[in-house]
């Protein structure tokens, strides 16, 4: 069955005003179209943007529980309907269905976790240096949000976005991933469906080249978050920077996972195996290096060879599948250029490599698990982001020698380390120069409690997702009252000489 999707506008699902439309497909098997969605141009953004600008003049006024208790019954929603979305997910995606359920419960925990943000929003009181007098800060809103949100984990991202930004009161239109359009609507149903106001969330379905920088840029938004590739986020930080409009971006990551010579090897073997073959690799928290120690450097990549030769390629609805397809023809074509890439410059190809070759792939993206040993910590396949299951293996002599290895980069997204010593786990807890830091335990997975998000290229600087320094502090934005109840001229710095 086709899904018929589309925009969601002012809380009404309608198409584009060209009436066209576009097609979302199984990447397992391209001959399944998933979804209809419509082809909006900048007339669809106009009409979102001014349903998001109206509506935002009462949302900002309802309590911020109040807005917590909506966010509440979405949640609840979510986990009654996370079979079929979780199965959505993976046909519209691609990745397994365990991993397809995960992206679900992730946007189900966000929404858990936001609407009791809605009880606390807090701000500061501290003491006046002068009488009768009170000085407190409040969050409030910035107004209407635009979202851009990839294909990857199509509906936790934007469930990162829409949550933290409607509980601060914000308005929003999401432009998600024309790869994924029917996991996007399946979110925003939810929200309908708990009794959000029409215009607070809007979703707006297009080609991210035509519509992407219009509503970002456009003069009824007031802030933008976006999650995709650096390409993208940077032409948007320099188009943003001119006007002064506050972005959040979440980019690419070149996340590494160091093992040590003391290191539980089958523990890391599960970790390595799970952070760079995991939704085929097309994580920002993907482990694309693994950094081993030159004692057991050998033994190690033939476990991972051995172990990588295991994993079962297909659909990822099938329940003995470990690994699915890449998202598109445009993905795997670069992944595989990559690997020729690594070859040219000299590492050694050990296992994967190909396109699939496999019977049950040949009407999908399938690329095989792939694993470089040898590689030098310059190569383009080690410094890159190629997001897709390809592992590069590169020697390190010592824990200080893996450290700078890992730090080496342009990005700063997640890193991890295997070791029994408690020592060098501290270290590298203390030196990584990453957002995100796991002891033993792979490099994706995070939780949403705390604050997610990249050093360096891998972002702006403002995580996404819960706790001190997280999503709200991009969501909101802080304002300061000085209240005088003296009755009188006070003069701050001035009349409290004595
Ligand atoms: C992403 O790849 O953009 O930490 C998000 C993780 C997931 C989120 C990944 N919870 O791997």
């Amino acid at each position: 069955m086709i899904l018929k999707v589309k925009n969601f506008i002012a809380g009404k699902w309608i198409d584009a005003v060209s009436g066209k439309d576009f097609v979302s497909h199984n990447p397992a098997d391209i001959r399944e179209t998933v979804a209809t969605a419509p082809l909006s141009g900048k007339e669809d953004v106009d009409l979102a943007v001014s349903a998001a600008r109206d509506a935002f003049e009462k949302w900002r006024l309802m309590p911020a529980p109040r807005r917590g208790e909506i966010l509440y019954r979405a949640g609840e929603i979510l986990i009654r309907h996370k079979r079929q979305t979780g199965e959505l997910v993976t046909r519209e995606m691609g990745k397994v269905l365990a991993e397809g359920l995960g992206d679900v419960q992730e946007a189900i925990d966000m929404a858990f976790f936001m609407a009791g943000e809605g009880r606390r929003m807090q701000g500061e009181t501290v003491a006046s240096e002068l009488p009768d007098k009170d000085c407190k800060s409040i969050r409030v809103p910035h107004g209407v949000f635009a979202l851009i949100t990839p294909w990857n984990f199509p509906t936790a991202i934007p469930a990162w976005k829409i949550f933290a930004a409607i509980i601060c009161g914000n308005s929003v239109i999401l432009k998600p991933s024309s790869c994924t359009p029917a996991c996007a609507a399946a979110l925003v149903e939810a929200l309908e469906a708990a009794g959000l106001p029409p215009g607070v969330v809007n979703l707006l379905h297009g080609p991210g080249e035509v519509i992407g920088e219009y509503l970002a840029t456009h003069h009824g938004v007031d802030a933008v978050s976006f999650t995709g590739s650096c390409g993208a986020g940077e032409r948007l930080e320099a188009a943003l920077g001119k006007i002064h409009r506050p972005v959040a971006t979440e980019m690419g990551g070149k996340n590494a996972i160091i093992v040590m010579n003391d290191a539980d090897l089958e523990l890391a073997l599960e970790g390595v195996l799970w952070g760079a073959f995991g939704t085929s690799g097309q994580r920002c928290t993907a482990a694309s290096r693994v950094v081993i120690h030159e004692e057991i450097y050998e033994s190690f990549v033939e476990m991972l060879k051995i172990a990588t030769e295991k994993l079962v390629l297909g659909d990822g609805l099938q329940n003995d599948t470990d690994v699915g397809p890449v998202i598109s023809e445009e993905q795997l074509k670069k992944i595989v250029e990559y690997i020729r890439i690594g070859v040219d410059e000299g590492a050694r190809l050990v296992t994967g490599g190909r396109q699939s070759r496999k019977k049950e792939c040949a009407h999908g993206y399938f690329v095989e698990p792939t694993l470089f040993a040898n590689v030098s910590k310059t190569m383009r396949i080690a410094t890159e982001e190629i997001f897709g299951p390809v592992v590069c293996a590169i020697s390190c002599i010592d824990l200080d020698d893996a450290i700078a290895i890992v730090n080496d980069v342009d990005f700063g997204l997640s890193a991890a380390i295997y070791s029994r010593d408690v020592n060098s786990t501290a270290r590298a807890e203390r030196d990584l120069q990453t957002g995100i830091v796991y002891i033993n335990a792979s490099t994706i997975g995070a939780e949403i409690q705390l604050p997610f998000g990249g050093w360096k290229h891998s972002g702006s600087g403002h995580p996404e997702a819960g706790g001190r320094g997280g999503a709200l502090e991009f969501y909101s934005r802080i304002k300061v009252i000085y209240r005088d109840y003296s009755g009188r001229l006070q003069r701050a710095q001035i009349d409290n000489e004595n």
